[in-house]
């Protein structure tokens, strides 16, 4: 039975009204599930995923049908929004990604918050290398499956980036959200505006480490080669959500590859 259909009358037509007002179903959603209305906020969020203001991927089956594959959803989180989906990308295809980037990967960086430029630091140690939109075949190919999964379109994503942890490597706890608060806020966000989701792609087995931890959630994602991890930066009144605190632990044992795209809320061009 629908969740929605089962809603009290005076909250079908508070839904109504507010649809009449233009409000967006992400605000609408974020209302009903404040007021424990979970299901219901759920089931309005996939019914109405063309119009919603942030990536979002549908919770309504157990498999979703893309374009080119079909993918199963291991793991929902609905607060911060977390989704693990199984088998995103092959063997091949990571195979294919790992090829390509590993003579070019240099030490990795990361924003830095005084005035948004890119600089080395201990937090992030892995080796990586970024890529521009549509630079390669397999690139393409991959932001063309993300955007169709995360029904967000794929100008609205940064170039993918491609990283290697070896033994010891890791990325201390951190947002990815650009913290409004934060004076380089204004420069890093022109482009593009925040950083709403962040989609990792594992393209390694990795023997020992290398898990995604969420220390406020008391969770982690252990890698495992073609799963992919989203999560959203904000909630679903678009506000940057502390909660989603992560970090790449330290590799023990082994090689972690990993590909990362961050979703933007307007084109990054
Ligand atoms: O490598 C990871 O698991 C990881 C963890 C946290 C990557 C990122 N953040 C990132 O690329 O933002
Ligand atoms: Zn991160």
């Amino acid at each position: 039975m629908s969740a929605l259909m089962l809603l009290p009358t005076d909250w079908k037509n508070w839904i109504n009204d507010n649809f009449n007002k233009k409000v967006p179903a992400n605000k609408i959603a974020a209302n009903l599930y404040q007021q424990g209305w979970v299901d219901a906020a759920y089931e309005l969020m996939n019914k109405h995923i063309a119009t919603l203001e942030m990536p979002y991927i549908s919770t309504a089956s157990n498999q979703i049908q893309l374009s080119d594959k079909k993918v199963s959803i291991a793991f929902t989180c609905y607060k911060p929004f977390i989704t693990i989906i199984n088998d995103f990308l092959t063997q091949e295809e990571c195979q294919a990604v790992i090829n390509d980037a590993d003579s070019k990967l240099q030490t990795s960086r990361v924003v830095n918050p005084e005035d948004g430029s890119f600089i080395e630091h201990t937090a992030r140690t892995s080796t990586s290398t970024s890529y521009q939109r549509g630079q390669t075949a397999i690139v393409k190919k991959i932001e063309a499956r993300i955007a169709n999964l995360l029904n967000w379109p794929v100008e609205h994503g940064e170039g993918l980036q491609v990283l290697r942890y070896e033994d010891g490597g890791e990325y201390r706890p951190h947002f990815d959200f650009f913290d409004p608060a934060k004076q380089s806020s204004s420069v890093v966000t022109a482009r593009g505006g925040q950083r709403l989701g962040t989609f990792l792609m594992y393209l390694s087995d990795v023997e020992d480490g290398g898990s995604t931890r969420f220390p406020n959630l008391g969770f982690e994602v252990h890698p495992k080669i073609g799963t992919a991890l989203y999560f959203a930066n904000t909630d679903l009144m678009g506000d940057i959500d502390p909660q989603t605190l992560h970090a790449g632990l330290p590799v023990t044992k082994g090689v972690k590859y990993l590909a990362t795209k961050w979703l933007r809320q307007y084109p990054y061009v």
